[in-house]
């Protein structure tokens, strides 16, 4: 548990419009989290029961994964209105009780924009395919073929098909659909979408909530030659950036492409306030928690060097778009743990993913797509439906539910539980974390990771293990280590020793 010292410097950090930097953050499929009224669907008075324990887990922010009304062909991400909620969650008394209760609790609420598509079901897109004339005739992106000269890029991966062009009969024209031909992109290039969609964020930013989680955000506009981060869609950020600073202390996150996202921070203050380092948190993009060594790691800590003054990393190891953090690596817990740690001692603001810290296990069911494998309801409980529903859930629990929950782990000292707890109490307050200078150190040995975390109050050594085998190497410069704070290795000079898949965080001031 933090002590009342760290949570007082943590409250002061969370305070003002910096608070991002300070804060943790928790991705929520609502869907998947708490069922309030037993239809076997996780709904927000569920999660709204579920605060105190995200709480005390230690978390200051909650990401919600769309929650707005959808005909769910891609679990939200495709949404039919954008100023309501899906009744599956709720309605918006429902949402305002929750912002509050979260509010009430210090805690702030990011909402998911999907602003590159609507759902083929939207009124708008209804209006646009039914003839060339329609009032919204303009707002999708069509063509008479189904390619484009001034659009060169097709569909975004295997997931979501072959061709990016769909038929729409009624209207006699193909319209292009960067992802399932159910989310036909809107048309950035009529000014009418741009006044809207920026409305749109006007409405949720007065409601009060606290930022937006950015989806596909590069993917805007479209040119001849690319399809991401394109100078009109850069114009357009700034556009939506200046929105949110007409309200106080408001933040943004972007889903970047998969490469290093600096060029979503603009000058560090004009576009996205954190983005996904997705080079860490993706690394490899299959099984590399289970990496021997260092390298992928490595080299997206050094990637961070080229951010712009004021940017901030959001870091994380898994998410609602890839296998479960204890899939990718391999089932083997102490890997997990060692890519929760780096990505929580790396600068920068750390994002989890709901049941990581549990170490969910996959699913193996899905609805919508096998991302679902990774979307299993939270287990509470052991017994009755894991606690999640009094009535049959929507998708089957993932394996072990019966071991992987929070009444079980909170028992076990041992758990994934107890670890994050641990993990998130250690960094409160202690603003180094996540905005302290990082500096790589080397080592003559690829399967040790060592960097310092230094501010003017502070300064720590990161040692982490790569090796399920107990490891030694030299580091290439002086090492200041200062006292074991943390975990389990000896420094003697330059010299690193560590046990098996072990790390260490010593303190020198
Ligand atoms: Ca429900
Ligand atoms: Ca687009």
């Amino acid at each position: 548990m933090p002590t009342p010292e760290q949570q007082a410097k943590a409250a002061q950090l969370l305070t003002g419009p910096d608070w991002y930097r300070h804060a943790v953050f928790y991705e929520v499929y609502v869907r998947s989290f708490a069922d309030s009224n037993g239809d076997g669907i996780g709904d927000l008075d569920g999660l709204t029961g579920k605060l105190d324990y995200l709480k005390g887990l230690g978390i200051d922010g909650i990401w919600l994964m769309p929650i707005m009304p959808t005909p769910f062909k891609d679990s939200g991400y495709d949404i039919a209105d954008y100023r309501a909620i899906n009744p599956d969650y709720g309605d918006m008394a429902a949402f305002d009780r929750f912002l509050a209760a979260a509010h009430d609790r210090k805690m702030r609420v990011l909402v998911d924009l999907v602003l590159n598509h609507t759902a083929s079901t939207h009124a708008w897109f209804q209006d646009s395919k039914s003839s060339k004339t329609s009032a919204k005739a303009d707002w999708y992106v069509w063509s008479d073929t189904p390619s484009r000269p001034d659009i060169g890029c097709g569909t975004y991966g295997p997931t979501f098909g072959d061709s990016a062009w769909t038929l729409e009969p009624a209207r006699g024209q193909y319209y292009f659909h960067r992802f399932y031909p159910d989310q036909p992109d809107l048309n950035y290039r009529n000014p009418e979408v741009v006044a809207e969609t920026l409305d749109i964020a006007k409405f949720w930013l007065t409601k009060g909530v606290d930022g937006f989680r950015c989806d596909v955000i590069g993917l805007l506009f479209e040119t001849a030659t690319s399809c991401e981060l394109v100078p009109e869609t850069v114009d357009y950020i700034k556009k939506l950036r200046a929105v949110l600073d007409s309200f106080p202390d408001r933040a943004m996150v972007a889903e970047s492409g998969l490469g290093t996202p600096v060029a979503y921070f603009g000058s560090g203050k004009d576009m996205f306030h954190m983005a996904f380092d997705f080079p860490y948190g993706y690394f490899g993009w299959n099984f590399a928690f289970a990496a021997k060594t260092r390298d992928q790691v490595f080299k997206a800590i050094a990637d961070t060097d080229a951010y712009p003054a004021g940017a901030q990393d959001a870091t994380l190891i898994g998410s609602h778009d890839v296998a479960r953090a204890y899939s990718r690596a391999l089932g083997d817990l102490s890997r997990q743990r060692r890519a929760a740690e780096i990505s929580m001692f790396m600068k920068g603001t750390p994002f989890v993913y709901y049941g990581e810290e549990l170490g969910l296990h996959p699913g193996a069911q899905f609805v919508v797509d096998n991302r679902d494998f990774a979307r299993t309801p939270m287990p509470w409980t052991t017994p009755q439906n894991h606690g999640f529903t009094t009535g049959k859930p929507w998708i089957d629990f993932g394996e072990a539910a019966d071991q992987t929950n929070v009444e079980a782990e909170d028992k076990d000292p041992d758990s994934m539980l107890a670890f994050y707890r641990s993990l998130l109490a250690f960094r409160r307050g202690h603003a180094v974390w996540d905005t302290g200078d990082l500096k790589l150190i080397d080592v003559d040995n690829s399967g040790i990771l060592a960097f310092t975390r230094t501010s003017a109050e502070e300064s720590y050594l990161v040692v982490e293990s790569f090796s399920d085998e107990p490891q030694d190497g030299t580091a290439k410069s002086d090492l200041r280590a200062g006292d074991l704070v943390r975990g389990n290795a000896t420094i003697a000079g330059r010299r690193i020793t560590l046990p098996a898949a072990g790390s260490a965080v010593f303190r020198s001031k």
